[in-house]
């Protein structure tokens, strides 16, 4: 699960008010628009310009790179468009190219292989696992002892007696999340806005290769500092049907997609 209004900026959680992986201050910083993950127009994602900047893309500069993305579909629903997954050798058909459990956008974003699994390995040598670093969203390859002691996630996950018999059911329960005081992107009232992405990926025990099948749900809170709260318990109830193919997802986050948190 990640909150992606919250990047993992070493000691703390930075607002990242569009959700394209790159906070606000670094967006003002590079001139890059903090509200739109595209700046620049060119097809190209903020922040795998800024990623590729010495090999002649720029956020800011839809000349760079010379050839502008054209195959804009993201038709697996990883967050990445054809002309992107073409440029990282990934697969445009799945979301999960290493079949690691970690879909192919989060990995590029974070800075692991999406390529080959590498989750048992440890990135930044900080003695966590790069799989436990994406898990409970503190940065693979940052230093942020902080961050993991005061801030990570916490999940539980338990089996469901299912009537029927015939499938496996589980319940979940994921805790201990920061929320931050985004910009408002949606326009007047949508300040504050967090939309936390849950994936869930379903493959075969025993196929270490099996890319898996997932299902992804968005819950959205709001919190403006100090003390603005919606849901005021900070609870968001999800159901399997909240569950849908990534490919249904608007991860442009128009906000459609979201599931608001209500009090119960
Ligand atoms: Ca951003
Ligand atoms: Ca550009
Ligand atoms: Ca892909
Ligand atoms: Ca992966």
């Amino acid at each position: 699960m990640t909150n992606v209004s919250a990047f993992p900026g070493g000691d703390q959680y930075l607002p990242d008010s569009d959700g394209d992986g790159v906070d606000d201050n670094t967006e003002m910083r590079e001139g890059t628009d903090p509200l739109l993950s595209d700046s620049d127009h060119d097809g190209y994602q903020d922040f795998i310009e800024l990623k590729r900047i010495s090999g002649g893309f720029d956020p800011r500069d839809a000349s760079r790179p010379d050839e502008p993305c054209t195959e804009r579909q993201d038709s697996d629903g990883d967050g990445l468009r054809f002309c992107e997954e073409a440029l990282y050798k990934t697969d445009d058909k799945l979301v999960d190219t290493d079949a690691d459990g970690f879909p192919d956008r989060m990995e590029i974003l974070m800075g692991t292989d999406p390529l080959r699994n590498d989750t048992m390995e440890d990135l930044d040598s900080d003695g966590r696992r790069n799989s436990d670093e994406l898990l409970f969203h503190t940065h693979p390859s940052r230093a942020d002892e902080r961050l993991w002691d005061d801030r990570r996630y916490w999940y539980e996950m338990w089996s469901v007696a299912d009537e029927l018999q015939d499938r496996q059911c589980y319940g979940f329960e994921i805790r201990h999340l920061t929320l931050v005081t985004t910009k408002d992107r949606d326009g007047p009232g949508s300040r504050g806005h967090n939309d936390i992405l849950l994936w869930f990926d379903q493959s075969s025990y025993d196929d270490p290769l099996d890319p898996g099948r997932f299902k992804v749900a968005c819950a959205r809170a709001q919190y403006i500092a100090p003390d603005y709260k919606i849901p005021p318990r900070g609870q968001v109830t999800l159901t399997n049907e909240d569950f849908v193919d990534p490919a249904y997802l608007d991860l442009s986050f128009s906000g459609s997609s979201c599931i608001s948190g209500e009090e119960d």
